[in-house]
């Protein structure tokens, strides 16, 4: 065993997005490519001597190579420790809760989340720092300069270390803990929950599926809901993580898990249908015959937070992403507590969780989250989803219903364009920038703009800026529009145009959010000139 330098020159475009650093499987399978990077993060984080890592993924291809070559660079950088999934997996969640509990410098955690999987698909490395939380704006701009300095990177020429035997290793002179992925998530899961109430619900015949999408959450999920709370076998499907999730796309949401949407909405639906992504931070809640949409999903949550023992004193406050409805403000409102609005990408909900300032965080992309880990969590929403219809007695659509009948309902949809030449995105974003402050007062297939602005965030705590953080077109009647462009895609743009329309009569039958939106889509698409700059108005996925 040897500790080597191997001279490098910079890759191109190492430049972490919304969350990590995505790109084709290839590219990342590159000779040096995941070194380099992996190297710059060592190097903005001023070296790993003496330091201690969580290192883990969401069993995706390639998975388990990176892991084998991140310890080995961890090692020649000098770290002391590193604490490994066994086989390499970790869900996001429950990679930042090792690093929480163990008080480590950090984590590497291998995903590219819910894009797909495979060697011809999409792969990925985020780097989680200390308090457990995807690494801050100021950090992923310093690892991005690193990577582009880079001339060389540290490395152990070694074996590969057995990843499948939970226990001790150590590779020259770094300690490999290898740990069941789940254990310590359950602890914690089962410090929050009423686990005995969650289990009498099932006991009295409560049913429910919970689709893996052949990702992270399969032993997550049956190890605490089939084997721990006593859901019958079967409840738990698609749980074994495949290298390429089946072929799918492990996105939770009613396209990309139609099968679980279909059953959702047959007569033989369960009482609960739930699915998780990639890498186990997002979630999708879906009732018999009642889909909730993630947003007002994280507003019930915070209503009725409280249920559940670990929320039981209340909430400090909650934070939503930009483009996330309104509907968790007005349930704030009604707590009288702060609700903060934060860019897009879980990064920026970390000074506040960190500060205790809010609870309970969430985004539109079915991302729910609270103080107990500094990432989103999939299952920990399901959980609370069930702590809830426990301590309730009603269904999800009784709660749903009853909910927008109290704080009315925010109709809600996101289009997402892909694939679109950078270019024509850019021309169509900017073309609008241009023009933002004359926007006010002027009218776009009938409906009149109120307010229009380019979203700059001043993070409370830290009192950082971040700037160009999307477009915001508030129009009259409580009408609102959001456009930007995706940071987390692998090839051309995406651009996300999320509509908003609220309702203070949100409990009467008969709207459908396709019905209600459909004039504000018609604003936007004129006002933003989709069909000149892109040459289409219809969207790839409407969620
Ligand atoms: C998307 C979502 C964002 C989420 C991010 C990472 O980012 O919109 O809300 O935080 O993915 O989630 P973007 O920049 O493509 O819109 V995950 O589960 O993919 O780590
Ligand atoms: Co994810």
């Amino acid at each position: 065993m040897t500790k080597v330098t191997v001279n490098i020159a910079p890759f191109e475009g190492q430049k972490p997005g919304t969350s990590g650093l995505r790109k084709k499987t290839r590219v990342f399978m590159q000779e040096h490519y995941l070194e380099a990077f992996v190297q710059s993060v060592f190097d903005a984080i001023g070296g790993g001597d003496g330091k201690r890592f969580v290192i883990g993924g969401d069993g995706r291809y390639f998975n388990v190579q990176a892991t084998q070559t991140i310890i080995r660079i961890a090692a020649a950088n000098g770290a002391a420790g590193v604490i490994v999934g066994q086989n390499g997996l970790l869900s996001t969640p429950a990679a930042s809760n090792l690093i929480r509990q163990n008080g480590t410098d950090g984590g590497f955690i291998l995903s590219a989340s819910h894009n797909p999987g495979g060697i011809d698909e999409d792969f990925g490395v985020k780097f989680n720092a200390a308090n457990g939380g995807p690494a801050p704006e100021g950090l992923t701009t310093r690892i991005f300069e690193a990577s582009r300095a880079i001339n060389g990177y540290h490395i152990l020429r070694a074996d590969d270390v057995d990843l499948g035997q939970i226990g001790e290793v150590s590779l020259g002179n770094m300690k490999i803990e290898v740990v069941d992925p789940v254990a310590s998530y359950q602890v914690l899961m089962e410090q929050l929950f009423d686990f005995d109430a969650i289990r009498a619900l099932f006991a009295g015949g409560f049913t429910m599926r919970f689709d893996a999408m052949h990702a992270v959450t399969g032993p997550y999920a049956t190890a605490i809901l089939q084997e721990a709370l006593g859901a019958p076998e079967g409840t738990v499907v698609n749980a074994v993580p495949s290298e390429d999730f089946g072929g799918g796309h492990p996105d939770p949401n009613p396209i990309w898990a139609k099968p679980l949407m279909d059953l959702m909405m047959s007569d033989d639906a369960p009482d609960l249908g739930a699915a998780s992504d990639g890498d186990g931070d997002r979630n999708m809640i879906v009732g018999r015959g009642a889909y909730v949409t993630p947003s007002d999903s994280l507003a019930m949550l915070a209503a009725n937070a409280h249920l559940a023992p670990g929320y039981k004193d209340g909430l400090a406050g909650v934070a939503r992403s930009m483009p996330t409805s309104g509907a968790c403000d007005k349930v704030a409102e009604k707590l009288g507590i702060a609700c903060f609005e934060t860019p897009t990408g879980w990064k920026f909900f970390g000074t506040l969780l960190d500060a205790g300032r809010a609870t309970l965080c969430g985004e539109e992309s079915a991302g729910t989250g609270s103080d107990h880990v500094r990432e989103k969590d999939g299952l920990w929403a399901v959980l609370l989803w069930l702590n809830i219809l426990a301590a309730r007695g009603l269904s999800v659509a009784e709660i749903q219903e009853a909910h927008w009948a109290e704080f009315g309902r925010n109709y809600y949809s996101r289009h997402d364009f892909e694939a679109v030449p950078e270019v024509e995105a850019t021309a169509l974003v900017d073309g609008i920038i241009t023009r933002i402050d004359d926007l006010p007062g002027k009218s776009f297939a009938g409906m009149a703009v109120e307010k229009a602005d380019e979203f700059a965030y001043r993070d409370p705590i830290d009192n950082t800026l971040s700037e160009h953080q999307g477009l915001r077109i508030w129009f009259q009647g409580g009408a609102r529009a959001v456009l930007r462009l995706s940071g987390t895609g692998t090839e051309g743009a995406t651009i996300r145009l999320y509509l908003e329309h609220y309702r203070s009569d949100g409990s009467i039958e008969g709207h459908s959010t396709a019905a209600v939106l459909e004039p504000l889509r018609q604003a936007v698409l004129e006002l933003a000139g989709f069909q000149q700059h892109i040459g289409r108005v219809d969207p790839d996925v409407i969620t």
